[in-house]
């Protein structure tokens, strides 16, 4: 399955009480993404698959898909749509195997040798960054423009670009023939996140739309 990337909302919870948390998830739905990742760290099984199925049940009402990140075991007990895969998580034809043709798998790459192999190994799209710098806690390095842009024009699966992206700071992109964007902080730290969503969703759109050939 290839999923709509054009924006792509990653979670995280660090920032909120559990009802702040499902509410902010709820409104950036409402908002308009079209692809949501459930994205915790030092968490074990258990409640990762607790968070997944609430917000599943979010998701669903909107017919948004739902992501896991970094567990495959996770993704299968909530029947996600699918997961994703970094670095240091189950190798992407791993995860593929696991979870079997029709289930979404994401991974991130950050050179074109990689985004080939996840590709060949049967990812369903990539996450490419980070593109700035980034105030989520994560392990990453800058990834140049011009690398994403041979990235998507080596794979034939889509791409989405992340990593400290917001509405004002997209005209990088320009030109760049990328899915969409991934955003942490641009929504789920909004004060109105269905507003964030709903205006980012606008600017990605007129993005790509002037990115065509
Ligand atoms: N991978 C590369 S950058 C990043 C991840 C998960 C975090 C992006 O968060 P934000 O807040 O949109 O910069
Ligand atoms: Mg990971």
């Amino acid at each position: 399955m290839t999923p709509d990337l054009t924006l792509y909302c990653v979670t995280d919870s660090s920032c909120h009480t559990e009802e702040s948390f499902l509410s902010a998830v709820e409104a950036a739905c409402r908002g308009g993404i079209t692809l949501l990742q459930l994205r915790e760290k030092n968490i074990g099984g258990r409640e990762y698959l607790r968070k997944a199925r609430m917000v599943k049940e979010i998701t669903d009402r909107y017919g948004i898909p739902l992501i896991i990140d970094d567990r495959v075991d996770v993704a299968m007990a909530c029947d996600a749509a699918g997961v994703h895969v970094g670095a240091e998580d189950l190798p992407v034809a791993e995860a593929r195997r696991l979870l079997g043709p029709d289930k979404i798998v994401g991974a991130t790459a950050k050179t074109v040798e990689a985004a080939t192999k996840a590709w060949k190994d049967g990812a369903s799209y990539l996450g490419v960054g980070a593109i700035y710098p980034t105030t989520t806690k994560v392990k990453t390095v800058l990834t140049k423009v011009s690398t994403l842009e041979e990235i998507c024009r080596a794979v034939p699966i889509p791409a989405a670009a992340i990593g400290g992206l917001n509405q004002t700071n997209l005209d990088i992109l320009q030109g760049v023939p990328i899915a969409g964007i991934a955003v942490v902080s641009a929504i789920m730290k909004a004060e109105d996140p269905k507003e964030a969503a709903s205006s980012l969703k606008t600017a990605v759109r007129e993005l790509i739309a002037a990115s065509r050939p």
